[in-house]
């Protein structure tokens, strides 16, 4: 630990014991959902951890410090500073540092405080990636090369459609991350189960994707690994409803020329509004969801290693 990075005396004290972590991202409390739901959600997702009997690691830039268990005053000001935080990829970590600024972290920002700290395993709704015409725009997510380049696994629901979702796997592909659907064969669209793509492989329990951690590590393939977890049926959306609101988000994002890191949260409020909220209760489902895999692929995780 240093100026800049400070991992909490909880989660520290659970990571020297060998006890199941689960880390948490704050661009989706600041920037992915309104306030007062979003810090609602982010406290519920931490009681859900310990309910699990696992350590909840919520991160984000505080003051300038990378701060791996946040507090509960630290997650009420994310959330009620909204997008007055700055939202921070590994491209602006060292720029909140230095100025001591206050930040959330997105997928990438809070894979690499993972790695500082030694956390294996990450929950969150959904990933960034390729957007569409990003073959035009070169618009993809640093979160593709952050898996790329970091050992940890993210447990989503899958992309939006905000999103090509094609492309989206493509770019994973070629960066050699593993793309795995937990009981099921298809690449889940965040709002729906499917997508119409396929994943590469599909595996029935957390102990085999504990188990695939493992080797990789066993192995030495640097890099990380997505886990997509459909959200539950009862949840889920009518896809023809979800995709007219989504392309009416994209279209208007596109009339008042918004790109570069505003383009997904303009996206995400957008849809959120259009919807009514519906969306939102969605997003917050399968948030729980995911949290729920992530703390039992944790728990396997650690329990490989006592076997070890
Ligand atoms: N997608 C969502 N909800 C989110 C995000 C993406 O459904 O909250 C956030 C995540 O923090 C993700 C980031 O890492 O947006 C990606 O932003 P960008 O597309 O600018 O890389
Ligand atoms: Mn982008």
């Amino acid at each position: 630990m240093n100026k800049y990075f400070n991992v909490s005396t909880e989660v520290n004290a659970a990571l020297t014991s060998n006890k199941p972590v689960v880390a948490l991202e704050s661009t989706i409390i600041s920037h992915g959902m309104p306030y007062p739901q979003n810090v609602e959600t982010a406290l519920n997702v931490e009681q859900i951890v310990r309910e699990k009997g696992c350590t909840p690691a919520t991160v984000a830039v505080i003051d300038g410090v990378l701060t791996v268990g946040c507090s509960r005053e630290q997650i009420e000001l994310l959330g009620r500073l909204g997008t007055a935080v700055t939202k921070v990829s590994r491209r602006d970590m060292p720029i909140v540092a230095a100025l001591r600024k206050n930040g959330a972290t997105t997928v990438a920002g809070t894979m690499y405080a993972c790695k500082l700290a030694g956390i294996d395993v990450f929950a969150t709704g959904g990933i960034g990636g390729a957007h569409r015409n990003s073959e035009k725009t070169m618009d993809i997510s640093a979160d593709l090369d952050e898996l790329q380049q970091t050992s940890v696994t993210v447990v989503c629901a899958g992309a939006k459609s905000i999103l090509d979702i094609g492309l989206t796997l493509e770019c994973l592909e070629t960066r050699g991350v593993p793309v795995i659907g937990y009981k099921t064969e298809d690449m889940p669209a965040f709002y729906t189960q499917k997508s119409g793509f396929k994943v590469d492989y599909r595996l029935e329990t957390a102990h085999d994707i504990a188990a695939v951690i493992a080797a990789r590590q066993e192995l030495k393939l640097n890099g990380g690994m997505l886990v997509v977890n459909p959200i539950p049926d009862k949840y889920s959306m009518d896809r023809h409803y979800i995709d007219k609101n989504i392309d009416r988000a994209i279209a208007e994002a596109e009339e008042l020329g918004i790109t570069g890191k505003q383009l997904t949260p303009f996206l995400l409020d957008k849809i959120q509004r259009l919807t009514e909220g519906k969306s939102l209760a969605a997003n917050i489902q399968l948030v729980y969801n995911n949290v729920r895999l992530a703390c039992d692929i944790a728990a396997e995780l650690c329990a490989l290693r006592n076997i070890k």
